[in-house]
């Protein structure tokens, strides 16, 4: 199928600004692909995908997640900001016959981000951070990162979110944890290096 015909099923599921958001990410997500030498054309899907179930009830996102065959942990379960992420990557499966294991990957993961990203699921992860959209306080300095260091982007979006969370009280899910260890490990281990 192509990007349009996907593009068009997105459009029907959400509202105007956030079909906007998924296709600046889209768009976004092409750039850094190019950039960062990711494949253009599943970084472009992905990034239509990513949110194809954020404005889905609770009750049809689980049916999705039923469907997939994915079991939630209880943590999973009591966190309903996670459950798009997870019923996106299970929805593009069950109902759209996606089967590339790299863009579920990329959906499944693009809010907590894991350990053993993929080249892909940085790209996403980053590019839902740096979209056209994104107007935060410190998307300027986010933005330069991306353009220096995908990597550098990944950990500085993971450390972000853990200290939002952290200072709201929200939960924080192991996937989160093990991406940010992971990936300020292979930032500590390079600036050894350089000394
Ligand atoms: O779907 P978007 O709004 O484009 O962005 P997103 O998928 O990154 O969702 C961001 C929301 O998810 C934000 O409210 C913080 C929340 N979130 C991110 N990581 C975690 C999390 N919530 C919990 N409970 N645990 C996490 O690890
Ligand atoms: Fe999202
Ligand atoms: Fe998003």
């Amino acid at each position: 199928m192509s990007f349009k015909y996907y593009e068009d099923i997105i459009s029907m599921r959400m509202k105007p600004a956030r079909f906007k958001h998924s296709k600046n990410v889209a768009k976004e997500a092409v750039r850094l692909a190019k950039k960062y030498g990711a494949d253009e054309n599943k970084a472009e899907l992905a990034g239509i995908l990513h949110d194809a179930t954020k404005e889905t009830d609770g009750p049809e996102q689980m049916s999705y997640i039923r469907r997939a065959g994915i079991t939630l942990t209880e943590m999973e379960q009591d966190s309903p900001k996670l459950w798009h992420a997870i019923s996106g990557s299970a929805y593009v499966q069950v109902e759209l016959d996606i089967t590339d294991r790299e863009i579920i990957d990329a959906i499944r993961y693009h809010t907590t981000g894991r350990a053993g990203m993929t080249l892909l699921d940085k790209v996403i992860f980053v590019a839902d951070f740096t979209s056209a959209d994104r107007d935060y306080d410190g998307v300027d300095r986010m933005r330069r990162i991306a353009d220096k260091s995908l990597d550098e982007a990944v950990l500085e979006g993971m450390s972000f979110t853990i200290s939002d969370l952290a200072q709201r009280k929200i939960t924080i899910a192991p996937d989160t944890f093990a991406g940010y260890n992971e990936m300020a490990a292979l930032r500590a281990k390079a600036k050894n290096k350089e000394r």
